[in-house]
């Protein structure tokens, strides 16, 4: 008996201090908190120097903002700690974090940090360890609340990460001064436009009187990356957006984000005159239309003192806009922008427009806007997709980055995966964003990338901006699949510094949200900095693009031919025949090409210099020509379209390497999803080389796995195949929809 109760004594003793007990499987994690866990530091050496150097707060003066930062702050560090973190307003120990403003707090003022404040602008920060008074103190300063907001976030993530306290002194300020968030919420049904994570966060039925804490969270999350607007509603707007009823209720979420230094914007229906107003046009010309706006906009401002403004999809998709009264882009963005003027609110006017007649889309945008270049107003900014079509999984960057010298360009980012996998693929965007912020637009010379267009230094724009188009829904991780939040949290971190690494990104992303276990880091990196690629070679490699099933843009549907406009199918975009494939933007074509400066134009003429993976944007190519690796065009595409689906496959044998090591509900969740995305991997690639090979002639080369299936069965899927997350499933005649 007493040996038996010995043993497993020894027994537990074993247990608690055996390896398998200190590398215990996380707990489960839902998700919710996303990167912003503040669980106790599990490396004891780390968790001992923290608890040293951080035991108390000090903050004094400022507002709201500096309330929140100082929240945070104690929040995080007790989580991370294990201890209560006390708060006052002086420095009255060693190991305080002293936060606050020069303006606002006569201890930072007294460290006499003005001059090294004074470049950072409105909201950079700086980061020190000093002393005030003989205590050792690290001081969090901005020149205004929201600076020492980001500096506190900043700090918590190099706890987060286990940094060394060595490293925390910094001096940052972010690139371009609008980070902003673009939500494609509707007011009906609470649907999102290509969300799939869920339904609308805003709860219109019940605001204004319930506060849902989740709206708080929401701005926490966007602030802990440095955005500070969004704007909350679908460019294809619901004229009720602006009516009292809406704006009382959009009020309250404006005051929820403003302690996180969130500005709120709105999508606006350039018909709303007309629609909700009782005029009989929207003419931007006309007084009575003008006339309409400014009492819309001072109302707003009568709900929201500190609106930002609109965002505009106009003569786009359907959309009404200035063209539909014979007016142009700038006439209407000016008259908004009048509107808003007084009040200090800026119109985006997004550059997001292509009609059928056209005989190639890629050119529009730059062919509408250019000619206008100067003529807009000091507070509009032409927002700019990526590429020249739409958010495709590689496209060349847009050409309007670098021809709008006279007019103020932001650059709008993706971040729902649209055309991504929605929610059940993993696709991490940071290396499509930083691709698109490095690309080189040459207009003032060599390094005039997009992101030093964007964040004013080429052509000295006076606003600066960057945008994503977000899901964040109703379910519980806010995005549907996990990882689609790190394409958020890249987003942030690139608008703050475009210079920023993808792979760095990555590894805070990973450390924050899973784990600072390398042998979770490196695996879990490894994944995400190949996803991206993986989903450009399983659907359209080479320069290929839009070969989606029209509408839904998840399945493949190479053979889409037939619909309401040419530019809404696949064949309008590959053009493949028995001669060849890819559309000739050359001058023997479309001459698309001209819209780049040089080089890059002379680049992506020459079918010799232009890079493999643009080559079918620019050139149409036979089957036989040589790539660069030594196989036939033909050859390589087959190549490339395994290579995407083995590219799947490692990610899966990488992610099953993490297994005890992350939590087990995110695990299993990303494992089921990996394998819904070889599955479809595996259908994209088949459809895609069975469809081609009817042009082509040629065998798939020996060494690669046969399809499984006829082209016929994989055309038949896109019919009867399940899409999820979209309301194009058509159910059969007499099965109840
Ligand atoms: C496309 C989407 C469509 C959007 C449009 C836009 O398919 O749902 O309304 O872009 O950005 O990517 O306006």
């Amino acid at each position: 008996m007493t040996i038996r109760i010995a043993t497993l004594v020894i027994f537990g003793i074993l247990l608690l201090v055996s390896p398998a007990r200190t590398h215990a499987q996380p707990p489960d994690d839902d998700g919710y908190r996303m990167w912003l866990r503040y669980d106790l530091i599990a490396d004891a050496d780390v968790l001992a120097g923290y608890r040293n150097a951080l035991q108390r707060i000090a903050v004094s003066g400022g507002g709201d903002v500096l309330q929140s930062a100082a929240g945070e702050l104690a929040t995080g560090l007790s989580g991370l700690l294990g201890r209560e973190i006390p708060v006052s307003d002086a420095v009255d120990g060693d190991g305080t974090i002293l936060i606050g403003t020069p303006d606002g707090s006569a201890a930072v003022r007294s460290l006499g940090l003005a001059d090294r404040l004074e470049p950072l602008g409105r909201d950079g920060f700086l980061i020190d360890r000093t002393t005030v008074g003989g205590r050792d103190v690290i001081v969090v300063a901005g020149n205004t609340d929201a600076g020492v907001l980001y500096g506190v976030f900043h700090l918590l993530r190099q706890l987060q990460m286990h940094r060394p306290l060595d490293a925390l002194p910094t001096a940052q300020a972010p690139k371009v001064d609008l980070r902003i968030v673009n939500h494609w919420d509707n007011l009906n049904r609470r649907s999102v436009e290509r969300g799939y994570g869920g339904l609308s966060l805003w709860e219109w039925g019940s605001l204004p009187e319930y506060r849902n804490p989740r709206y708080t969270d929401y701005a926490r999350i966007n602030a802990s990356i440095g955005i500070n607007a969004t704007v909350i509603n679908n460019v294809n707007a619901d004229p009720r957006m602006l009516t009292d009823q809406f704006l009382e209720k959009t009020a309250v979420l404006a005051d929820m984000f403003r302690p996180w230094g969130i500005r709120l914007y709105l999508s606006v229906n350039f018909d709303s005159p007309r629609r909700i107003g009782g005029l009989k046009t929207a003419d931007p010309l006309d007084p009575d239309v003008r006339a309409w706006w400014r009492e819309r906009v001072e109302r707003i401002y009568s709900y929201i003192p500190d609106f930002g403004g609109f965002l505009v999809k106009a003569d786009s998709e359907g959309q009404p806009g200035p063209q539909g009264y014979g007016r142009t882009h700038a006439d209407g963005a000016n008259m908004l922008a009048d509107a808003l003027e007084p009040h200090g609110g800026i119109v985006m006017w997004r550059a997001f427009v292509y009609r059928p007649e056209q005989g190639d889309r890629f050119r529009e945008a730059y062919d509408e806007f250019v000619p206008l270049d100067g003529q807009f107003h000091e507070n509009v900014i032409v927002q700019v997709k990526n590429g020249p079509i739409d958010f495709q999984p590689r496209e060349p960057f847009s050409p309007l980055f670098g021809a709008m010298e006279k007019t103020n360009t932001m650059l709008e980012l993706q971040v729902t995966q649209e055309y991504f996998g929605f929610a059940m693929h993993l696709a991490y965007m940071g290396t499509l964003f930083s691709e698109v912020l490095q690309a080189d637009t040459y207009a003032r010379g060599e390094g005039s990338t997009v992101g030093r267009v964007i964040d004013g230094s080429v052509f000295g724009y006076r606003r600066t901006g960057m945008a994503a188009v977000i899901n964040p829904g109703t379910d519980r991780n806010w995005t549907g699949h996990p990882f689609v939040q790190s394409s958020w949290y890249a987003f942030g971190r690139l608008a703050w510094d475009h210079t920023l690494a993808p792979e760095a990104i990555a590894d805070e992303w990973i450390r924050m949200t899973f784990s600072n276990d390398p042998r979770v880091v490196e695996p879990v990196k490894d994944i995400m900095m190949m996803s991206r690629e993986a989903g450009v070679n399983y659907r359209s490699p080479i320069g290929l693009t839009h070969l989606y099933a029209q509408g839904h843009h998840y399945g493949p549907a190479p053979w889409h031919a037939r619909s309401g406009r040419p530019d809404w199918t696949a064949v309008y975009y590959h053009r493949a025949d028995r001669d060849g494939i890819g559309f000739d933007r050359t001058a023997t074509g479309s001459n698309a090409v001209e819209q780049y400066h040089e080089p890059v134009a002379a680049i992506f003429r020459d079918l010799e210099k232009i890079p493999d993976e643009y080559l079918l944007w620019f050139h149409r190519v036979p089957w036989d020509h040589r790539m660069k690796s030594g196989r036939t065009l033909w050859n390589e595409l087959v190549h490339k379209y395994y290579e995407g689906v083995e590219q799947v496959r490692e990610m899966q044998r990488l992610w099953d390497s993490v297994e005890g090591l992350v939590d087990r509900y995110r695990f299993e969740q990303v494992k089921a999803l990996l394998r819904v995305q070889e599955r479809d991997a595996i259908r994209w690639r088949d459809s895609c080389v069975l469809y081609f090979q009817t042009f082509s002639g040629q065998p798939i080369p020996d060494g690669y796995e046969k399809p499984a299936h006829s082209l016929e069965h994989y055309r038949s899927l896109e019919t009867t195949t399940y899409v999820p997350d979209t309301w194009y499933n058509q159910p059969p005649p007499g099965v109840p929809d």
